[in-house]
């Protein structure tokens, strides 16, 4: 029989990806809409798929939505990837950032546990949940001690914990899956990857000037989303539920990534990035290296996608945008 899929977040790069997927291997796959005014912005990631897929509106902060779309679907697996997913806003908007992805949470678990508790549950865990701990190896795994420095690592966190609770206390199949960060042409545009390729294209083309960017010198660990949405499921396939790191084992700065976009374009970065105070973060995390060995030698997940393949998919999207006049630059 085919299985149920119920993913929260759908319209979102991963959201959208996961949905593909899961069709690929014949699920049913329904998702959760958040309403927005600009009703393109709802499911512009969606429009290929939009026949294939079931959506509901729904929103975290209303869990009463969220019961009726379980009820209504019996979903055999739950992917919850909604949540407000930038860094640097939550600190503007820490509440807000709490009740989504940290409270938010929570309730999902309470929903599941009383109107699907054979459901299994898939939770967007975060590599901002370690914050300033690096092992001894320089590599985050998932024994690394958590100290979140930001207010969606620290709702990440919460949510986390929730998470193990739920599986032990109410022996529910609730799985954490810990992403480091992964990026994509769907990546929204005012993420570093985005921002950087679409603005360097924009400086190529004569529509900008100059790149306005925080802190070049942090350290990230760049996968592609396509990647990360098979472990995902391969998380709820498991035997027993748990947590998986899920990472490449590189890491380069901003100033790398940079260096390499401008260099693809045959300018030097040197001559238009510029550093401004808006874009930094009250309390930065400055190196994110993951070890993904326990999900490689359990799920037998492995990243296919490197990052200069990653970045030059995104170079040719975005320059076809640019083309077709449809780019967006971010700020
Ligand atoms: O920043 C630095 C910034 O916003 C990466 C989310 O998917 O991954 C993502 O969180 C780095 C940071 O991603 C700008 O300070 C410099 O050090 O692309 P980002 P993130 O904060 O790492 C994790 C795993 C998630 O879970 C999150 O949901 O780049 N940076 N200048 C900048 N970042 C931005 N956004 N804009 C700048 O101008």
């Amino acid at each position: 029989m085919k299985r149920t899929a119920l993913v929260t977040g759908i319209s979102g790069q991963d959201g959208s990806y996961l949905a593909e997927h899961l069709l690929s291997l014949g699920y049913r796959v329904c998702g959760i809409l958040r309403r927005h005014s600009v009703a393109e912005n709802q499911d512009y990631r969606l429009r290929h798929i939009e026949k294939d897929i079931e959506t509901f509106y729904g929103d975290m902060l209303a869990p009463t939505s969220i019961q009726h779309v379980i009820e209504q679907v019996q979903p055999d697996e739950i992917y919850n990837l909604a949540g407000q997913s930038h860094v640097r806003i939550s600190f503007d908007m820490a509440e807000f950032t709490a009740q989504v992805n940290g409270m938010g949470v929570l309730r999902l678990l309470e929903i599941c546990r009383r109107s699907a508790p054979q459901a299994k549950i898939y939770q967007a865990s975060s590599s901002e949940m370690f914050g300033l701990s690096i092992d001894s190896d320089e590599r985050q795994r998932e024994t690394t001690i958590m100290t979140p420095t930001s207010p969606y690592g620290c709702a990440k966190h919460f949510a986390y914990d929730c998470v193990r609770h739920f599986r032990r206390a109410h022996e529910m199949f609730a799985s954490n899956g810990i992403l480091f960060n992964h990026e994509s042409p769907r990546r929204g545009s005012n993420f570093v990857t985005a921002k950087v390729i679409r603005g360097a294209l924009a400086i190529k083309h004569g529509l900008a000037k100059e790149l306005v960017l925080g802190n070049i010198d942090s350290q990230r660990d760049w996968g592609h989303s396509k990647d990360y949405v098979k472990a995902m499921r391969l998380i709820l396939q498991h035997e027993k539920p748990d947590d998986f790191v899920i990472a490449t084992g590189e890491t380069r700065s901003v100033r790398t990534l940079c260096i390499y976009v401008f260099s693809q374009l045959g300018l030097n970065y040197l001559d238009y990035v510029k550093q401004d105070e808006r874009f930094m973060r009250a309390e930065e995390l400055p190196y994110l290296c993951g070890d993904a060995s326990k999900a490689r030698q359990v799920l037998g997940w492995i990243p296919t996608i490197s990052f200069e393949e990653l970045i030059d998919e995104m170079l040719e999207s975005y320059e076809r945008e640019i083309t077709d006049g449809t780019h967006r630059i971010a700020g």
